[in-house]
This record gives C-alpha cells, sequence and structure tokens, in this order.
C-alpha cells in the first residue's frame, strides 16, 4: 500500500515523514515538538515552536478509509502541545489532549473524507501555538484519485513580533491585534520570489493551500491566470469554475486547478495585498 509516490513538488512542503504502511492500511506518522531557534527568512532568525524541525510541519497524506496512527513526542521542555487534524471528525477529549513536556502518546482515527485540511497544535492558548509554527497540511485523497496534475502544496500562515538585529521576538500581543510583521508560503517570507516554483505549461496544475493563519484570511490569486475549479477544502462541490480570485478563511483550506497555456512567470499571492506585501507572495514559472 506504498503509495507515497508524490510528485516532486511535494518537497514545497519542508518535512519528511516516516510513513509506514501495514497490509491493514495504518498509516504512522511520528510527530516531535521541539521550542528552537529558526531562519525565517535569510537575514533573520525567529525562536518557533516546531512540529519536525519545520514550519510548516510535514505534510500528512492518507487516503480516505486508511486509519491514521499519529504517535506526538513532546521534546519541548516548557509547554505541553497537541494535535488537532480538521480531517479528524472524532471527539476532540479522545484524540487531541495536550501531551506533557517529555512524554509520548498515540492515538488513531480513520479520516473519512477527501479533501486538504489543516493540522495544528490545540493547546490553549492555540494563537500563540498557532502563531510560533505549530500547524501543517493533511491530504485525504479520495480512494478513486483524482485526474493527474503537477502538484503543489502551500501553506500560507503569518508570523507576529519585534526586529531587531536579525532576531523577530515573538509578541502575543501582536498576535492578539492581528499585526503580523511577516507572512509566508510555507514557513519562510517571499520564499517564492528567491525560488520560483516551476510547473509545465500546458499541462493541469492541481494547487492545495492550507490556511494556517492564525487570524488573516487568503484571497488566493495567481495574476494571468483564472482557476478551472476552486473546492472549498478540497469537496466535492465546487465553489466555481471560471474564478480569478477565492477567499480561504483561517483555518479552511482548498484545492485550486488550473492550467498555463502559455509560458512565463506567474506572480502567485494573497490579493489581500497589505497581507501579501508582508511576505505571502511568490512566483510560478510555467515551462
Ligand atoms: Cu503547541
Amino acid at each position: 500500500m506504498m503509495r507515497r509516490s508524490l510528485l516532486a513538488v511535494t518537497a514545497l512542503v519542508a518535512g519528511v515523514l516516516s510513513f509506514t504502511a501495514s497490509a491493514e492500511a495504518v498509516v504512522d506518522v511520528k510527530f516531535t515538538a521541539r521550542h528552537e531557534m529558526r531562519t525565517l527568512m535569510p537575514g533573520v532568525k525567529t525562536v518557533a515552536w516546531t512540529f519536525n524541525h519545520t514550519v510548516p510541519g510535514p505534510l500528512v497524506r492518507v487516503t480516505a478509509g486508511e486509519e491514521l496512527r499519529i504517535t506526538l513526542h513532546n521534546a519541548d521542555k516548557h509547554h505541553g502541545h497537541a494535535l488537532d487534524f480538521h480531517a479528524s471528525e472524532v471527539n476532540p477529549m479522545r484524540v487531541m489532549m495536550d501531551v506533557k513536556s517529555g512524554q509520548t502518546k498515540t492515538f488513531s482515527f480513520t479520516p473519512k473524507r477527501p479533501g486538504v485540511y489543516m493540522y495544528h497544535c490545540g493547546t490553549a492558548p492555540v494563537l500563540e501555538h498557532v502563531g510560533m509554527g505549530m500547524y501543517g497540511m493533511i491530504i485525504v485523497d479520495p480512494p478513486e484519485p483524482r485526474t493527474p496534475a503537477q502538484e503543489v502544496m502551500l501553506v500560507q500562515s503569518e508570523f507576529y513580533g519585534t526586529l531587531k538585529k536579525g532576531v523577530l521576538t515573538p509578541s502575543l500581543k501582536a498576535m492578539l491585534t492581528r499585526q503580523p510583521k511577516y507572512t509566508a508560503f510555507n514557513g519562510s517570507p517571499f520564499r517564492y520570489l528567491r525560488d520560483p516554483l516551476k510547473v509545465k505549461a500546458g499541462q493541469p496544475v492541481r494547487i492545495y493551500l492550507v490556511n494556517a493563519g492564525p487570524s488573516l484570511g487568503s484571497a488566493f490569486h495567481v495574476v494571468g491566470e483564472i482557476f478551472d475549479a476552486v473546492l472549498p477544502d478540497g469537496g466535492t462541490v465546487p465553489f466555481g469554475s471560471n474564478v480569478s480570485t477565492a477567499y480561504v478563511p483561517a483555518g479552511g483550506a482548498g484545492i485550486f486547478e488550473l492550467t498555463f497555456d502559455e509560458a512565463g512567470t506567474y506572480p502567485v499571492l494573497t490579493h489581500e495585498l497589505g497581507v501579501a506585501s508582508l511576505g505571502a507572495l511568490g512566483r510560478i514559472v510555467a515551462e
């Protein structure tokens, strides 16, 4: 059942998971929570609370109906942490309980609905745990695979704090007042201006987007293009076709399907331009 042959662009979401799958279609995923210094962008470091050393945390991918077994080890000496999967449809008091410093817990659930969803730390204050970097994407593939396409995975998020001598000191007050210092796709402001995404022109592209927030929306847009389909949370009912810009709320997600008919360089951003100007702005090169 090793259906883990993601396309090359899967590496867009930093982090690699140790998947093992048995004949009973159980997918084992291991998370470790840490408190660590990370490079936010060239010249800027910040303290982050991470899953598996990365922000966003690792991409989790299963097929609907497979059991997902999560082991969360908390290697953070400072805080408890937990995992809230929006794909889970379970009693949160059973699977989303805090794991204290130094402890490890395993829980499982079976995602039933295909789509793309956010996961995040659920420990209070959730705003702070998400604002510090504890979130990621889970893709639940339909049992009958989607039509083939080039895949791009993007997690939009915000970073809050005060910048001094190349160090961003996080600020809960700035999180509460929704005044980010930076925004980003896949954990680093302007990441894909520095290192553009690459796709083939003339062939379908499927963008999976999670808006991790914690507090601002994403008016997702690709300059020069119109989406063939927008599927909120990757569900079966399209928001519409011929949509140029679609809103993804904080905590929400979507699948955006398009084809670049003409080779070129296409900016990708949230069209909330004040938000994009802080870093949620990149480029897709269609070749
Ligand atoms: Cu946490």
